[in-house]
């Protein structure tokens, strides 16, 4: 029997780009509200683009049968964000090997060498900074010097500055259109050339790196065909760890934002260490980041009664899922004991994307965001005295990524 067909409700018009940089997280949730569909269609950079939202779409994404990576991301976002050639574009059994490689490096002793340079590098930033400090600039100091450290890459004390301010632009500036746009694809350039040197300088023996670490083991890493992989590509696979460890900075600051705009919730996190955790993974649905994971349909097929048409570009809404009413009670308010009674699914609570770590293209360091993120809570609930001046934190839906400048006041 076949299943009956529903037509994809599609918004009129020849481009929606400007719509998303107005409505920015809210933009695929207000589709989905006005059609009253979880999966609606739009035009998006030119193209048509299929957006969906909510638990059993995220399962669908996910499905490898069913969709694709390679060449998914609009060019500007490789340009800047992603780079070209790394595992966000990779499908099937070279996706599995490459991510293999990242995935080695999320052990229980790395982890925990991480949030030992992480608290490390917060004591020493407040022992020799001012009384008054913006969280997100602090914390983008010291989470470079973690990133660094943590993957090897060789650095002088007084560069770590230079690296922030060219790491930052990646992640800061990707969904800008003009200059900023420009300011970040110069940054990759910049970085991508600096990187590939020193793996070619590993390669043939003429500087000493650290051998336990990941620079070092993606400079030898070989591909599915036994071969090693072109220096750009292992140059923008290290990208893949640095940038993204310094931009937990906006994770940072939109706990400490969290901490100030609920001191209620923060008593409850200063409680126990699970209780520390809640508070972490609420602040990670609640606060938007990452807004939309992408890939392409594969080959025709019909879901619900859906026809989704071969390379047609899909996205999976990040924050609108997060805040699925069939998902989660009173969604849009910030309660960390939610997470109490959270059974676990790969697909409900994905703001660092859904499915499985191996074959699926969820975040590889989503463990090493967590525990960063807490390790940070931690020291700043229990281990720093300081008070919240008067201030205008905060951030507008638009801002993508969220950054409120939140910033507190040590008590010495
Ligand atoms: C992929 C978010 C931190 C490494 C992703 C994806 C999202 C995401 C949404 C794509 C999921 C998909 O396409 O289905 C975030 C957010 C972070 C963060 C919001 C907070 C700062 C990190 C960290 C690392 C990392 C700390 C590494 C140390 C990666 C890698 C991928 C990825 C390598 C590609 C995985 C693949 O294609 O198989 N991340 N991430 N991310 N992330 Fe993260
Ligand atoms: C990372 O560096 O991978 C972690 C988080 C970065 C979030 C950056 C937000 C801007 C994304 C713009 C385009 C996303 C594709 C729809």
């Amino acid at each position: 029997m076949s299943e009956e067909q529903h037509k994809i409700p599609k918004e009129p018009g020849l481009d929606h780009t400007l719509e998303l940089l107005k409505e920015g997280y809210h933009f695929i949730v207000n589709r989905a509200n006005k059609f009253d569909s979880r999966v609606i269609q739009t035009r998006l950079l030119g193209e048509k683009a299929i957006c969906l939202v909510g638990k059993e779409e995220a399962e669908l994404f996910y499905d490898n049968s069913r969709f694709f990576r390679q060449e998914a991301a609009p060019s500007r976002v490789q340009k800047t964000l992603l780079g070209v050639g790394g595992v966000q574009g990779l499908d099937g059994e070279e996706h599995r090997h490459r991510k293999a490689m990242f995935m080695a490096f999320m052990t229980e002793a790395s982890l925990e060498e991480v949030q030992s340079l992480a608290k490390k590098e917060w004591k020493r930033l407040l022992e020799n900074s001012n009384d008054e400090i913006k969280i997100y600039d602090a914390a983008q100091i010291v989470l470079t010097r973690v990133a660094l450290r943590w993957t090897g890459v060789p650095f002088k004390n007084d560069e770590a500055e230079d690296w922030a301010s060219s790491l930052s632009p990646l992640f800061e500036m990707a969904s800008n259109i003009g200059p900023k746009h420009l300011k970040s694809r110069w940054s990759r350039v910049q970085l991508e050339n600096k990187i590939e040197g020193l793996v070619k300088k590993i390669r043939d023996d003429s500087i000493r790196v650290d051998q336990t670490k990941a620079l070092y083991h993606f400079s030898w890493h070989k591909d599915i065909n036994g071969e090693l992989l072109d220096p750009h590509v292992v140059a923008v696979e290290v990208l893949n760890l640095l940038r993204p460890i310094v931009a937990i900075s906006v994770y940072v600051d939109l706990t400490l934002f969290a901490v100030y705009e609920h001191p209620e919730e923060a008593d409850y996190a200063r409680q126990s260490h699970d209780n520390l955790q809640h508070f972490i993974q609420e602040v990670r649905r609640y606060y938007p980041f990452f807004p939309a994971a992408i890939a392409r349909v594969k080959k025709d097929f019909t879901w619900k009664g859906y026809q989704f048409k071969e390379n047609t570009m899909t996205l999976l809404d990040l924050y609108g899922t997060n805040h699925d009413p069939n998902i989660w009670k009173k969604p849009h308010e910030f309660n960390p004991s939610r997470f109490k009674d959270w059974e676990g699914s790969p697909f409900d609570f994905i703001p660092q994307g859904g499915g499985e770590f191996d074959m699926g293209h969820r975040c590889a360091g989503e463990w090493i965001t967590i525990d960063i993120m807490r390790v940070t809570l931690d020291y700043f609930l229990n281990d720093v005295e300081y008070v919240f001046p008067d201030q205008k934190s905060g951030f507008d839906m638009n801002d993508i990524p969220p950054i409120s400048g939140v910033t507190i006041k040590i008590r010495g």
